[in-house]
């Protein structure tokens, strides 16, 4: 997909930082920093920032005459190639901003959207990214003609003039609509690979993106997985075994981060990154404790899970990094607010015992919907399940008695002993011996899909 700030030579592009705050916005004590690590991130050199303050956006030019003026001397004295915005602007606005300041101008969906497609790895990652910049670009058209003229376009069919855009938009719909039949059928696979899982329940690790999701999931399960001072380290979905102590073996994913204001379209076509966080039986929602904006960063995690449809599963809420808090009344205000909040310390490994009880309560309170194969000459384990779940009925054959049974996750750990296939009652046969043989600590279960690159 296109690189959105590709550079002929390999030194970083120069950008600078532009916001606008509405006169009755409540902001952050630095209004730019979140988007300075963005466009870090995004590989771009910051040189400066400009942010302006207004009763409301003017319609043409977003910032008013006088910081339209003021940005392109900054533009000018820092020889610098883009204008990244904080906010979400029209493509008319984009427009009229490159022609006064004479650098590119990006958006902050924009650069989400590159930075997005810069670390997409997998199969599923790059198609999802990739659908979400052509529903974006649509109708910037203007802006991405290389790119399409490049990707689908043959020689003969290239010049300028409304006919070759209108050519263009046809190619983007086909395009959008051919990413979107794909990207249904992965869809579908990973519903029914996830689904196929369901003999032990899975947590998922969701969060602001840079909360220390990955840390924790290395932490808990010793899995090796990326985990980084950057924002969106983590693209895709990795999914680890983890022997919760005095329970058994539970299924910890992680996934991508979420961030304010994520585009809608991003959201939509990562759903099948996000399988697993949609059929969790339990979500590990990670704060970073230690940030001036945790209460901001959780609000906009609360709101991708209810874009998600997925608000009301059951949610720990963990309060990481608070080694490195300063001041303890800080952790104390985020305390007073979310009292059942887990505290821990995903890098110093503090408060893990805790966070692992609780999960383990939480997921007591789950059941599952099963069909066991039992022995038939395990007396011991039939009597186990009648007794600890609800059985609904049992055939069986010379050697082996299939049990529909509704059992409470937590009293998974003696069935997986002892059972001969458990399926989902619903699903596919999964042998019980295949799940056991998995090598802990380094047990990958899964990551999303193959890698690409
Ligand atoms: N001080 C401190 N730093 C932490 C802690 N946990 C994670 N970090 C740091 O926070 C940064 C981000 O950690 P990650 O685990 O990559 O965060 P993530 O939530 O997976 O981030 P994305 O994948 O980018 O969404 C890294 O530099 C970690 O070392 C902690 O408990 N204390
Ligand atoms: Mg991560």
């Amino acid at each position: 997909m296109r690189e959105l700030h590709q550079v002929q030579d390999d030194s970083p592009e120069r950008s600078i930082l532009a916001r606008l705050i509405l006169s009755n916005q409540q902001v952050e004590a630095d209004p730019l920093e979140e988007l300075h690590g963005l466009a870090t991130t995004a590989g771009t050199e910051v040189m400066d920032e400009l942010v302006q303050r207004r009763p409301s956006a003017d319609h043409s030019t977003y910032l008013g005459k006088g910081k339209v003026e003021e940005l392109r001397l900054m533009v000018e004295r820092h020889d610098a190639d883009l204008v990244i915005f904080d906010n979400d602007l029209s493509p008319a606005q984009t427009r009229n901003l490159e022609k006064a300041v004479g650098a590119k101008v990006l958006d902050r969906t924009e650069l989400i959207l590159d930075i997005f497609a810069a670390g997409a790895r997998t199969y599923e990652s790059r198609l999802a990214i990739e659908l979400a910049q052509l529903e974006y670009s649509l109708p910037r058209l203007k802006r991405m003609w290389t790119h399409l003229s490049r990707q689908a376009m043959g020689v003969g069919m290239r010049g300028p003039g409304e006919k070759q855009l209108e050519v263009d938009r046809r190619l983007a719909q086909k395009r959008i609509h051919d990413l979107k039949q794909e990207l249904s059928k992965v869809e579908q696979r990973r519903e029914r690979q996830v689904k196929a899982r369901k003999e032990s329940p899975t947590v998922s690790l969701v969060g602001y993106t840079n909360a220390g999701k990955s840390t924790l999931m290395n932490a808990l399960t010793e899995a090796d997985v990326l985990a980084e001072d950057k924002l969106f380290a983590t693209l895709d979905t990795r999914t680890r075994r983890w022997q919760l102590p005095g329970w058994g073996t539970v299924l910890l994913s992680d996934t991508v981060g979420f961030i304010r204001d994520l585009p809608h379209s991003l959201v939509a076509s990562f759903k099948s990154t996000l399988e697993e966080t949609r059929q969790a039986e339990l979500l590990l929602h990670v704060a970073d404790a230690s940030s001036p904006t945790v209460f901001n960063q959780i609000s906009a995690v609360y709101s991708v899970l209810k874009d998600l449809g997925i608000e009301e599963k059951d949610t720990l809420l963990i309060l990481n990094k608070i080694d490195a808090i300063r001041d303890p009344a800080t952790l104390n205000r985020v305390l007073d607010r979310y009292p059942n909040a887990i505290t821990v310390s995903a890098r110093s490994c503090k408060g893990l015992t805790l966070l692992t009880e609780a999960v383990g309560e939480a997921l007591g309170r789950e059941f599952l919907d099963l069909e066991i194969d039992v022995d038939a000459a395990d007396g011991r384990l039939l009597a186990f399940l009648a007794a600890k779940g609800e059985v609904v009925s049992q055939t069986c054959d010379e050697t082996t008695i299939t049990v529909r049974v509704r059992m409470p996750t937590g009293a998974m750990g003696q069935v997986h002993r002892s059972a001969l296939a458990i399926r989902p009652a619903d699903g596919d046969s999964m042998s019980s011996e295949a799940t056991e043989a998995v090598p802990v600590p380094d047990n990958p279960v899964s990551d999303s899909s193959t890698e690409v690159a």
